[in-house]
């Protein structure tokens, strides 16, 4: 089953958002199979965030992310890649549809609360990288009533 990578990013960690955050993953149906709340060096935010190390905003892009506690999330689900970052919404909030994370707790680009995989591939490699030592190895007893 498909899965994907999943941050709170400090904003949204500070702004209490977790419960929220999770929340709507879960009452889509997705699984949780990895979820841990820690803070990250520069150098590793720097690695997570490397395809975009040519841009401006990038040195501003990894103050943000170390600058306070994040929580790093595994989900799994049937489509979860491309649903997760339709819950989560547009890059930029003022873009993103009401509805959406993004859309209805956001503002800025540079405090948009949450990041998501934009790919499979990148979130085997999201994943590798954030959860090392793998994740849990569980299933939901509702799966029969979400997928047919
Ligand atoms: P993410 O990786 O965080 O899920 O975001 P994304 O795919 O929607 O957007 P991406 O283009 O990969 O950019 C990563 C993050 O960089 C910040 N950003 N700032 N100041 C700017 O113009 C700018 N553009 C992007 C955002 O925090 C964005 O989520």
């Amino acid at each position: 089953m498909e899965q994907t990578f999943i941050m709170i990013k400090p904003d949204g960690v500070q702004r209490g958002l977790i419960g929220e955050i999770i929340s709507r993953f879960e009452k889509k149906g997705f699984s949780l199979k990895g979820l841990k709340l820690m803070s990250v060096e520069r150098a590793f935010a720097e690695k997570h965030y490397e395809d975009l190390s040519a841009k401006p905003f990038f040195g501003g892009l990894v103050e943000y992310i170390i600058s306070g506690p994040v929580v790093a999330m595994v989900w799994e689900g049937k489509g979860v890649v491309a649903t997760g970052r339709k819950l989560i919404g547009a890059t930029n909030p003022l873009a993103s549809e009401p509805g959406t994370i993004r859309g209805d707790f956001a503002i800025d680009i540079g405090r948009n609360v949450i990041h998501g995989s934009d790919s499979v591939e990148s979130a085997a490699k999201e994943i590798a990288l954030w959860f090392p030592d793998g994740t849990v190895n569980w299933q939901s007893t509702v799966h029969p009533w979400i997928y047919e």
